[in-house]
C-alpha cells in the first residue's frame, strides 16, 4: 500500500499546490496532507530544508523502507499516473491523450499574463479586474481549448461526466486553478461549453473541500 504525503502551500493562494491535491482527492488516492504557510519569515528556511526544489508542492512516497520524492505539479501528476494505472489519470484514447497532454503542457509552461495579472485567490469572488496585458487573449485561448476538448473528445467518450475528456483526468486538475481565477475575477466571456465546465468543476465535493480549507486559512 502506497504511503503518500503531499506537501502544499496555502490553499487560498497556492495554485500549483491545488493541482496535485485536487488530482489526488478527486481520483480517490489516499494521502497525508502536510501544510507549509508561505510568505512567513521562516518559510524559506523550512522549504530549503524539506523541499527538493525549495518550492511546494512536492510528494513523498515511502515504500520498502525507502523514500521517493517528486516535485513540480506536472511531474507529481505523471508519477501518480505511473503508480495508479488503474485510475486512468490520462484519457485512454491516444488522440484524446495527445490533446490532453498538449493542453496540459501549454498550461504548465504558458498563460503567464493570467498568472501574473490574476493570481489565484480562491476565497474571493467578483473582484474588480483588468483584462489588459494579454489576459483576454489567454482567456480566449483557454475557452477555445476547453470547448475543443468537450466537443471533440468528451462528447465521443464512453463516459461523459462533464470533464474535459469525459472522465476526470490530469488535464482537469491542471486547469483547476484557472477555473478558480475565472470565478474570482469574473464574469469572464467564455463559450457555453466552457461556462458549463466551470460550473461542474466548482460544484465537486473536492472543490468545496479545498474551499473550506482556504476559508479557514483566511478566517472566514
Ligand atoms: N512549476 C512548479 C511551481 C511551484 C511554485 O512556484 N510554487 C510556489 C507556491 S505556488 C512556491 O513554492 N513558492 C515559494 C515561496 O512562496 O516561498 C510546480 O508546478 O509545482
Amino acid at each position: 500500500m502506497a504511503k503518500l504525503t503531499l506537501t502544499i502551500g496555502d490553499k487560498n493562494l497556492s495554485s500549483w499546490s491545488f493541482r496535485p491535491w485536487f488530482l489526488m482527492t478527486q481520483a480517490g488516492i489516499a494521502f497525508t496532507e502536510e501544510n507549509i504557510k508561505l510568505d512567513q519569515p521562516g518559510t524559506r528556511k523550512i522549504l530549503a530544508e524539506k523541499s527538493p526544489s525549495g518550492l511546494v508542492p512536492f510528494l513523498t512516497h515511502k515504500k520498502d523502507g525507502g523514500e521517493t520524492q517528486v516535485w513540480d505539479s506536472l511531474a507529481i501528476s505523471e508519477y501518480l499516473n505511473d503508480l495508479f494505472p488503474e485510475k486512468q489519470l490520462w484519457p485512454q484514447d491516444i488522440a484524446a491523450r495527445a490533446f490532453a497532454r498538449s493542453i496540459s503542457a501549454e498550461m504548465h509552461s504558458g498563460f503567464s499574463a493570467l498568472r501574473n495579472v490574476w493570481p489565484m485567490m480562491f476565497t474571493r469572488e467578483a473582484l474588480s479586474h483588468t483584462t489588459s496585458g494579454g489576459v483576454q487573449r489567454e482567456i480566449d485561448r483557454i475557452s477555445h481549448l476547453w470547448t475543443e476538448a468537450r466537443t471533440r473528445f468528451a462528447a465521443k467518450a464512453s463516459t461523459d461526466e462533464g470533464f474535459l475528456f469525459g472522465k476526470f483526468s490530469i488535464a482537469d486538475a491542471l486547469y483547476a486553478p484557472v477555473v478558480s481565477r475565472f470565478l474570482t475575477y469574473g464574469p469572464v466571456k467564455v463559450s457555453n461549453e466552457a461556462a458549463a465546465y466551470m460550473e461542474m468543476m466548482s460544484a465537486l465535493p473536492a472543490w468545496r473541500q479545498w474551499g473550506e480549507g482556504a476559508r479557514e486559512e483566511v478566517g472566514g
